[in-house]
């Protein structure tokens, strides 16, 4: 195992990974923005360094500054959490030819996966069921492009190979809108990603948002971990999420899950994963992998009893995944309720000092946050503050837990999403499951 790693990250996400450090007897070197003195894992930490000015890019984005935080403290690897440079293949070459163990997938698995043709490509060798799309970059051929789309039969959908997350697409409903949508949709990739390169789906328009959590090591093995429903969301934030994935049947998960921990296989992962499909009409359809430790992992923790960074940690060491597929067992339901700092009506983020802070507690409840008496959440970076997770036998005792909980907690001093938090837990449409991913913003009247 190691013995000192740098966490290049900030916040809640900091803070768990400190504790896995701490579990493994790890020692850790915190590196902070000038905004970010005062964090709760940075008190914690053995060592820390300041990396640069509280803006992202000076700070959590500047490669050179992280790298020669691990060589002035002799550290063995870099975890680089969720966000800033967590998924940039760069960052993870120069981590590695730098003499550290970047805690991740290889650099090239990264780039693969970075670019979402060439995902899509390695998912359906490997049998993984897709989007209908045609699944190559689009030409400059009206012609073709106009058969094409007649083909995969409007509405489609055009997106940019560089984007994901919901950056970089565009609807198409008629023929009269395709080439013009192509011609905006690729002069928007070329500005925002550096690449220019779209290709086309078929539009499913009312999907859930259903992901696969997995985990490999550098043996050749991987699991799956089940599934977490994220279709509570705005504007391609996830403000709900849930394990598992209501109305999923077993049949449904082991088909899905054994084909991404094969495809896992396939290509060589390593590490933590997921894998994102849309879910419509009782079907599966691979969008997007993830090939990073997610915001919303918790939910697949509390109904595995596993353990999902301390895993990082082992297989980034170069050890064998410590369970085996059979031994994975999904136990009650879990729920998890992202706090931010935000006007609960605006969604404008609200930063300031938390005047009084109170953790809820009792059985089943975990609260993941950095937050404490007196801090001040900085204006510069992500408004999520914290998560609220409860775990019950059942889906309707972690629903009760949650209410419970975010009756319980007292954050005062500054505006949260809590308030709207409690109107989910308490909608009658939360109560059924299975909304698909525009139900959050038509409840919200976003259209
Ligand atoms: C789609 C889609 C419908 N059809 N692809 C948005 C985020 C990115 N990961 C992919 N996204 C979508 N891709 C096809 N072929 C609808 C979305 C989508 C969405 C997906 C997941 C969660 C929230 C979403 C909100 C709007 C659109």
């Amino acid at each position: 195992m190691f013995d000192k790693i740098v966490i290049a990250n900030r916040g809640e996400i900091a803070l768990r990974v400190l504790r896995a450090c701490r579990e493994l007897g790890i020692k850790v070197v915190a590196v902070y923005s000038e905004a970010d003195r005062d964090l709760k894992h940075v008190r914690l930490a053995d060592e820390s360094v300041c990396i640069g000015p509280a803006a992202s890019a000076d700070s959590y984005l500047n490669i050179p500054a992280i790298i020669s935080a691990a060589e002035v403290t002799d550290a063995e690897a870099i975890h680089p959490g969720y966000g800033f440079l967590s998924e940039n293949a760069d960052f993870a070459e120069k981590v590695e030819q730098s003499g550290f163990v970047f805690i991740g997938p290889k650099a090239e698995t990264i780039r693969m996966m970075g670019d979402k043709i060439s995902a899509k490509k390695a998912m359906l060798a490997a049998g993984i069921p897709c989007v209908p799309g045609n699944n190559d970059p689009l030409s400059d051929d009206p012609k073709t492009n106009l058969k094409l789309a007649q083909e995969v039969g409007y509405p489609v959908i055009i997106k940019a190979a560089g984007g994901g997350g919901g950056r970089g697409m565009r609807t198409v409903h008629t023929e009269a809108a395709l080439l013009n949508a192509i011609a905006m949709t690729k002069a928007e990739a070329g500005n925002a990603f550096g690449n220019p390169t779209v290709y086309m789906e078929k539009f499913l328009e009312d999907p859930r948002h259903i992901e696969f959590q997995v985990m490999a090591d550098s043996h050749g093995n991987a699991i799956h971990l089940g599934e977490r429903d994220c279709s509570m969301q705005r504007r391609h934030q996830k403000v709900v999420e849930e394990a598992p994935a209501p109305g999923i049947t077993e049949e449904q998960r082991k088909f899905i899950g054994e084909r991404c921990a094969k495809a896992c296989i396939d290509i060589g992962y390593r590490g933590a994963g997921t894998f994102e499909f849309l879910y419509e009409k009782g079907e599966f359809f691979f969008i997007e992998m993830n090939t990073r430790v997610q915001v919303e992992h918790p939910v697949t923790e509390m109904v595995t009893g596993f353990d999902i960074v301390k895993e990082q940690l082992r297989i980034a060491a170069g050890e064998k995944l410590s369970i085996t597929q059979d031994q994975v067992k999904i136990q009650g339901h879990a729920i998890e309720c992202r706090l931010n700092a935000e006007d609960p009506k605006t969604f404008m983020p609200c930063p300031g000092t938390i005047e009084q802070f109170h953790m809820p507690g009792g059985p089943g409840i975990r609260c993941e946050t950095h937050i404490y008496n007196g801090y001040k959440v900085p204006p510069y970076y992500d408004s999520m503050i914290g998560k609220l997770i409860a775990h019950g036998e059942t889906r309707e005792s972690a629903i009760a837990r949650m209410k419970t909980a975010l009756n319980e907690i007292i954050i005062d001093g500054i505006k949260t999403n809590i308030p709207l938090q409690h109107d989910i837990m308490t909608d009658s449409a939360f109560a059924v499951g299975g909304q698909n991913i525009h139900y959050l913003e038509k409840k919200l009247g976003i259209y």
